[in-house]
């Protein structure tokens, strides 16, 4: 047993869809969650910034004295999974391999589509991942830079929405059984996406598959949390607290959160 937190970080508020599903499949642990919502999106950022705004967070979680660290961003996973997880001695699980997993457990016709940030797709870590696994399978990959844009402007139902995700996802239409959803955001496109696909396509959120092996993880190293009285789960935001405050509130159906201004820039852990 391990009553520390477990740490999630994101690029901005995204990874509150991997948290929302934490806190619903195990309700005994506690989180400190990290945004860099200042500088997000990371999706059309470099290599060397991802890989270096990514430490400040890793850092800034360790501090906090953290039992595991969940990257809740599938582009901070692409870039610097392996990088982190070799460096420290706490697991350190992402959403990339949970999405892939399940996505080859589901095909049928070993056709997988998957969609995420341009940094994401440029990795090519979802393909990679997957034909490290399966070798039968084709991969088709596709960058969707306009949807984090849709969802950050609230405009989820609107008519351009509608229009900008079936123009995107031509290219996949007919091609594949299995659409791994490889970015936070995509699960609030979802019924615009399955719409475009057709409803015989088989989407895959990958935050939510990431969850079952965190569990998974707690379970083999026997480090679960104890059910408590009280539960003070602490949310930082590298940019202001109201805007955040607004969408975990209303994400996570919580209200009163913990949460506080971070700066992380050259977060050193030895502060
Ligand atoms: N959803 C996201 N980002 C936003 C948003 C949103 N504004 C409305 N909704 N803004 O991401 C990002 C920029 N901000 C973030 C806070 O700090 C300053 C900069 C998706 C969130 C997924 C949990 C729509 C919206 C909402 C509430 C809940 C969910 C949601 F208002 F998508
Ligand atoms: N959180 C990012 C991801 O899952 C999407 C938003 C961004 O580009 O920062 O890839």
């Amino acid at each position: 047993m391990d009553n520390r937190p477990i740490g999630l970080l994101d690029s901005g508020v995204g990874g509150l869809t991997v948290a929302r599903e934490l806190l619903r499949q195990l309700p005994n642990e506690e989180i400190v969650y990290i945004g860099d919502t200042r500088r997000a999106p990371y999706g059309p950022r470099s290599r060397e910034q991802i890989i270096a705004f990514t430490w400040d967070m890793v850092n800034f979680l360790l501090s906090k004295n953290v039992k595991m660290i969940v990257m809740a961003c599938n582009t901070a996973t692409a870039m610097t999974l392996e990088i982190v997880k070799e460096e420290l001695d706490i697991p350190v699980i992402g959403v990339i391999l949970p999405g892939a997993s399940s996505a080859i457990q589901k095909t049928k016709t070993n056709k997988i589509g998957v969609i995420a940030t341009q940094a994401s797709i440029r990795s090519d870590e979802y393909h990679k991942t997957i034909a490290r696994k399966s070798s039968a399978i084709e991969v088709l990959s596709l960058a969707c830079p306009k949807f984090v844009s849709i969802v950050e402007s609230n405009e989820m139902e609107s008519e351009i929405a509608k229009r900008v995700v079936s123009e995107s996802l031509a290219p996949l239409v007919g091609k594949i059984d299995t659409l791994i959803l490889g970015c936070t955001h995509y699960p609030l496109l979802r019924s615009l996406i399955q719409e475009t696909m057709g409803k015989e396509v088989r989407l895959i959120d990958s935050g939510a598959e990431a969850v079952r092996d965190i569990s998974v993880l707690l379970n083999y190293f026997e480090i679960n949390a104890h059910e408590r009285k009280e539960y003070q789960h602490c949310f930082y935001t590298t940019a202001g607290v109201n805007s955040f405050r607004e969408i975990a509130e209303k994400w996570l159906n919580i209200g009163h959160l913990h949460i506080e201004h971070a700066e992380i820039e050259n977060f050193n852990k030895e502060k």
